[in-house]
């Protein structure tokens, strides 16, 4: 059994979307990141990073004492490879594959992500230019990322061979395509891939719903959420 530490977000949606897909039990251990259980002392020895998702599987390849790890891109290709799904094994494959799990790792995600925050939880300034700079520079890097991607596309279903662990790395992070002020329309090929290729698997349908009652309205709604999420630094959070 694995334990799913897990708040319905796009780098949550990523594990449930994998082990739904693989049909692998686990168990959802909510951590409410609205509320703080991301710096919970319990948390922390699994995931240092004060984020999550994480997972622990009491029953590791070869047997042994549990397995956590903590980065949804690791968390897939350890995912994969216990499962013999959705990660080639030959050389070639294997790494077509994981270089587009670390594309959406180190660029897609942070980028949309930074993107989300200057769109939509940024407080207002007075004058609102204040904010112009920060929306334009990531809303720009999101767009020219939907590109290479769109790009990828044009000539195959998927972005790696077969439908694979960088679908489900990069698939979760275009839903909130609106949010990062792009267009779908403007990327027939990438538009293609995310509404049907993999968006109508119903392994992806089903790991995008789970926990979706632990979010009642989408985004962050309340003060006290904003306290939590927003200004972390190295004394805050220690
Ligand atoms: N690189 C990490 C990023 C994880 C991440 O940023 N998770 C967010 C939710 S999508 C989180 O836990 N946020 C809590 C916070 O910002 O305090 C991964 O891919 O696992």
């Amino acid at each position: 059994m694995i334990d799913l530490y897990y708040w319905p977000t796009p780098n949550g949606w990523k594990i449930s979307i994998m082990l739904e897909e693989c049909a692998l039990p686990y168990k959802l251990v909510p951590v409410n990141i609205g509320t703080g259980d991301q710096f919970k002392p319990e948390f922390l020895k699994i995931s240092p990073n004060n984020r999550m998702p994480a997972i622990v599987d009491h029953e590791p390849p070869g047997g042994g004492a549990a397995v956590s790890v903590f980065e949804s891109g690791a968390i897939l290709q350890y995912l994969g490879e216990k499962a013999g799904k959705f990660l080639p094994k030959d050389l070639r494959g294997k790494y077509e594959t994981l270089q587009w799990v670390n594309w959406q790792m180190g660029g897609l995600g942070p980028m949309a992500g930074q993107a989300n925050h200057f769109n939509v939880y940024a407080p207002q300034f007075n004058p609102p230019q204040a904010l112009k700079y920060g929306q334009d520079r990531y809303t720009n890097e999101v767009n020219r990322l939907f590109g290479v991607l769109n790009k990828r596309l044009s000539d195959r279903t998927y972005v790696a061979g077969d439908f694979s662990i960088a679908d489900m790395a990069i698939w979760p992070w275009c839903v909130g395509f609106k949010n990062f002020g792009q267009k779908l329309e403007d990327f027939p090929h990438l538009k293609r891939w995310f509404d049907e290729s993999v968006g109508q698997r119903p392994g992806v349908v089903k790991g995008k719903a789970v926990g979706a009652e632990l979010r009642q309205t989408p985004g962050i709604n309340t003060d006290e959420q904003r306290k939590v999420l927003f200004g972390q630094t190295a004394a805050v959070v220690r």
